[in-house]
């Protein structure tokens, strides 16, 4: 892991992780790619490249250029922009990660790493405490994505040596970049809403419980498994990782312990279908056995951080 490309660098995991990169590998080391231009500044030390990662060339000349041996793609349409447009979601989804495949396997690279999520989950799966290893038929295109993203980073795995390595992501919570479009993505709204506000309007139902994580667990666990042994990992792309679990009614009564005239009301939208098959919970042991994984963020802390910090903002 000499020289990393950070491919969707720009959202919301990807401008938290480059600046961690920074500190750990060197900024010089670290080249950021978006097919977006960096309008809000995320980009400070890096070299930036316009790469849009449906397009092989873009990539293949990224890593030549720069001697590229790891890979971290982070370009995706999220859960419920993927709903409006599953074609889409489909291409930079699917079609960019064998994009990415493809180049690793032709310039030998030493890592890759694309994310899963927990919306690989579906009406057939456990959904409390859900296992590893679980019957995953999900019923959104974005999940399809994942699963098949999952199984093709094994077959690579598996025929070409690939050192693949993937966390299925709960909802991740944070203050920096605004999540991209997610079912999740009221987890981050209720915050601001709640400072500027003292109110907010849920999309979800209040008794939708799902697994939720504060960005820098987050980042934590990111970099443990990229940097993890790999005689130790017996899963590669899909790891279960857990830290915390509510519904937006206890979120709701957390953030009240701050802001005591908060109210939340819901009016759910086409989101709590999405919702309704996600698991309420994650067993996440094989990432505690195989490389250490340890939450330390819990509910109470991450509500307390969150307003602090967007308080700061706003
Ligand atoms: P995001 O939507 O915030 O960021 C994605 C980035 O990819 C954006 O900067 C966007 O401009 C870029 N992008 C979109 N299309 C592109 C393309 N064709 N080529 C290059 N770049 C493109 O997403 P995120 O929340 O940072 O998620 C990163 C990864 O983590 C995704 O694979 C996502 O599925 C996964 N994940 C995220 C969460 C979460 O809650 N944030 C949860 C589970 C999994
Ligand atoms: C989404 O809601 O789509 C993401 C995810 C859990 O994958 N935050």
């Amino acid at each position: 892991m000499k020289k990393i490309l950070i491919i969707g660098a720009l959202g919301q995991i990807g401008s938290e992780l480059t600046p961690e990169f920074n500190k750990r590998y060197g900024s010089s080391n670290v080249i950021v790619a978006d097919a977006a231009d960096d309008k809000r500044g995320v980009v400070t030390d890096n070299v930036f490249e316009k790469i849009d990662v449906t397009d092989i060339h873009a990539i293949e000349n990224a890593i030549k250029r720069h001697n590229i041996d790891t890979v971290i793609n982070l370009a995706a349409i999220l859960s419920a922009k993927g709903e409006q447009n599953p074609d889409l979601a489909w291409r930079i989804n699917i079609d960019g990660l064998l994009n990415v495949l493809r180049v690793s396997v032709k310039y030998k690279l030493d890592r890759v790493m694309i994310p899963s999520s927990i919306a690989v989950f579906g009406p057939q799966s456990v959904l409390y405490n859900a296992p590893q290893e679980t019957n995953l038929k999900p019923n959104t295109m974005y999940g399809i994505t994942k699963v098949t993203g999952e199984m093709l980073a094994d077959y690579y795995h598996r025929n070409f040596g690939i050192d693949f390595r993937g966390i299925r992501y709960p909802g991740i919570i944070s203050h920096k970049t605004p999540p991209g479009g997610g079912t999740t993505d009221y987890a981050v709204e209720i915050f601001y809403e709640a400072l500027k506000h003292k109110k907010y309007t849920c999309f979800l139902s209040g008794e939708a419980c799902l697994p939720m994580m504060y960005m820098p667990d987050c980042i934590r666990g990111t970099i443990e498994l990229l940097e993890a042994d790999r005689s130790k990992l017996l899963h590669h792309g899909n790891y279960n990782l857990g830290a915390m679990s509510f519904t937006p009614d206890v979120l709701a009564t957390e953030i009240r312990k701050h802001i005591p005239e908060f109210t939340i009301t819901y009016q759910p939208d086409f989101r709590r279908e999405i919702a309704r098959y996600w698991p309420a919970s994650i067993d996440d042991s094989a990432a505690r056995a195989e490389w250490g994984w340890q939450p330390q963020w819990d509910l109470p802390a991450m509500v307390e951080d969150m307003l602090k910090e967007i308080a700061k903002k706003l």
